[in-house]
């Protein structure tokens, strides 16, 4: 039986400040039933894709930082998403931004949590690469602070055997290392899901603004080929709040060949059936890593050369 599942891509336009959790949970019901309407097992919705894009401005009120976060998990303004879900019988995946409490500590995490069929909560991830600055970078023309406002993430690099497959999750910049996916891959992903918030503009680094759209897919092409397994971008697209951000949303098959891509910066859905064996077909020839992998001759080359790694 080839096990097959249908994704859909679930790109949002922007979410401005004033918009409700309310009102953009309205608008990822209307993705998923179009999922639906388009026969997807599961929907696949952006990072912190409940409000605004906050990491691109300074705040210092923590009860005004706090209110972007959501302390429970469904919450009251996502428990409809939650009851659409099931009564859809679709699965979801969605990316926010998480307050938790361990050892009495607030935490504050960048979260995506992966949503089964029954509307129960599968696997949770925390953002592990953060990128940007931990404090306000004045005279930019918009700010980058996920260090300062999230911690970095403490579940690891995880997979979940669900949907009749074997599933990962990252967010946003972990696509753009490697590791992300091999460690992903090594514990069998055949489907890694993601979401994303870039900026067109990279004030830090001005020179590549031109290549953002080509860096995106470069890193998950080669991660799902490199990997053997299916790659699923998602992008909050867009003008939001000044900034402008990428779409080209992507479904990428084990092969890296873009299957499907996001045309427009609103709210639109793209849906592939991924096939799963196509990725043990990888998995089990070139990117066979038991057979092939030769790791214990990566230090013995590195040695031979000279080169000295510190750090
Ligand atoms: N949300 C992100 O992680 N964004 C980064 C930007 C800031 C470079 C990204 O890697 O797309």
């Amino acid at each position: 039986m080839p096990r097959t599942i249908i994704v859909g891509a679930a790109q949002l336009g922007p979410v401005h400040r004033s918009e409700s959790r309310a009102d953009v949970v309205k608008r990822l019901i209307t993705l998923l039933r179009e999922g639906k309407a388009r026969g997807c097992d599961l929907v696949v919705f952006t990072e912190v894709a409940l409000t605004a894009f906050f990491p691109h401005w300074h705040m210092t009120d923590p009860a005004e930082i706090d209110a972007y976060f959501e302390s429970s998990m469904p919450s009251p303004a996502t428990q409809p998403l939650f009851d659409e879900a099931l009564r859809l019988g679709v699965g979801f995946h969605l990316g926010y931004a998480e307050l938790a409490v361990e050892d009495g500590q607030k935490r504050h995490y960048n979260t995506a949590i992966l949503v089964g069929k029954d509307g129960r909560i599968i696997g949770k991830y925390r953002k592990i690469h953060l990128p940007g600055w931990d404090c306000e970078q004045p005279g930019q023309p918009f700010q980058n602070l996920e260090k300062y406002y999230f911690d970095v993430g403490n579940l690891g690099f995880r997979v979940w055997r669900a949907f009749d497959g074997i599933i990962g999750l990252c967010i946003c910049n972990d696509r753009r290392w490697p590791e992300t996916y091999r460690v992903l891959a090594l514990q069998g992903a055949e489907l890694i899901v993601l979401g994303y918030n870039t900026p067109v503009h990279n004030p830090a680094l001005p020179s590549t603004d031109l290549l953002v759209n080509f860096h995106n897919q470069l890193s998950m092409q080669a991660g799902a080929y490199q990997n053997a397994t299916w790659v699923v971008g998602v992008a909050k697209a867009g003008e939001e709040e000044g900034v402008l951000q990428i779409g080209q949303s992507s479904i990428i098959a084990p092969s890296g060949e873009v299957v499907a891509m996001a045309t427009t910066l609103e709210d639109e859905l793209i849906v592939a059936k991924c096939d799963l064996d196509l990725a043990q077909m990888y998995k089990q020839n070139v990117f066979n890593f038991a057979k092939n992998r030769r790791i214990e001759h990566y230090g013995l080359i590195t040695q031979q050369r000279g080169v000295v790694v510190e750090g």
